[in-house]
C-alpha cells in the first residue's frame, strides 16, 4: 500500500508540473523561402587554438532550418504580460563557450533567472554583455579562464536580444531575451515549441527571429487539449 506521505508527494509534483486549470500552447514555426548562405568562420579556423577545436570549417547558423522547413532559434512569447516572473526560483539557464562559439546562440530567460556561463574550452574567453542603455539592465564584462567554474549573470528587466560577445574572439556572438513572466519558448531545431501552465484566456502571441522578422497572432487558450498555433516567417 502506498504511504500517505508518498501519495501527497506525488500530488505536489504533479501540481508543480501543471497548475490546475492551466493549459499549454504548442506549435511550430516554419520558414518560407530560401535563407541566404551561412558565413564560414574563417578567422576561427585561422586561430591557432580555436581552429584545433574543429575538424571541419564551422559556419554561422543564423537560420536553423530542420524537418518540414521548421525554423529553430525563434523566440515565441505571450505579449502584454508583466510582473509575473518566477525567475528567482527557476532552474538556471546555461550558456556554454565551446569550440570558441556560444551554445546556444539564442537563449531566453526570465528576469532574475540565473544564467550559468560555462567555459568548456582550453582558452580564455571574455563575456561582454551590453544591454541597451535604456533597459535598466546591468552590463557585464568578465574574463573567464579555462577550467574555472561557471560565471553567473542575470537581468532584472525585460529586453529582447541582448547581445553577448567575446572580446578575445571577435566572431563569437549570442543573444539573450529576457521576460518578466514564464510564458515563452525558443523553437527547437525543427521549429517546435511548447509554452506550459497558461491560464485559459485570449492572448496575443509573437514569434520573432533575429533575421526573419516576426509574426503575431491572437489565440484562445482553453483548458484541456493543447492550443495549437503555427507561424510562417519569410526568408529575406
Ligand atoms: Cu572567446
Amino acid at each position: 500500500m502506498m504511504k500517505c506521505s508518498t501519495f501527497l508527494g506525488m500530488i505536489a509534483v504533479a501540481a508543480a508540473l501543471q497548475t490546475a486549470g492551466a493549459a499549454e500552447i504548442i506549435g511550430a514555426v516554419t520558414l518560407s523561402g530560401t535563407p541566404p548562405p551561412e558565413v564560414k568562420y574563417t578567422p576561427l579556423m585561422a586561430d591557432p587554438t580555436c581552429g584545433k577545436l574543429h575538424k571541419t570549417m564551422p559556419t554561422t547558423h543564423f537560420y536553423v532550418v530542420g524537418a518540414n522547413s521548421g525554423l529553430g532559434d525563434v523566440v515565441v512569447s505571450l505579449q502584454g504580460i508583466s510582473g509575473q516572473s518566477t525567475g528567482a526560483s527557476a532552474k538556471p539557464a546555461e550558456l556554454d563557450q565551446k569550440g570558441c562559439l556560444y551554445h546556444p546562440q539564442i537563449l531566453a530567460v526570465q528576469t532574475g533567472q540565473k544564467i550559468l556561463v560555462k567555459n568548456s574550452d582550453p582558452v580564455i574567453h571574455n563575456i561582454d554583455i551590453q544591454p541597451s542603455a535604456s533597459s535598466g539592465n546591468q552590463p557585464f564584462n568578465l574574463a573567464q579562464m579555462p577550467g574555472t567554474p561557471p560565471l553567473t549573470v542575470s537581468f532584472s528587466k525585460p529586453e529582447m536580444f541582448i547581445k553577448v560577445k567575446c572580446d578575445v574572439h571577435p566572431w563569437m556572438f549570442a543573444w539573450i531575451s529576457v521576460f518578466d513572466h514564464p510564458y515563452f519558448a525558443v523553437t527547437d531545431k525543427d521549429g517546435h515549441f511548447k509554452i506550459e501552465n497558461v491560464k485559459p484566456g485570449t492572448y496575443t502571441i509573437e514569434a520573432i527571429h533575429r533575421k526573419a522578422g516576426k509574426e503575431t497572432k491572437t489565440i484562445q487558450v482553453k483548458e484541456g487539449a493543447p492550443t495549437e498555433v503555427n507561424f510562417v516567417l519569410k526568408a529575406p
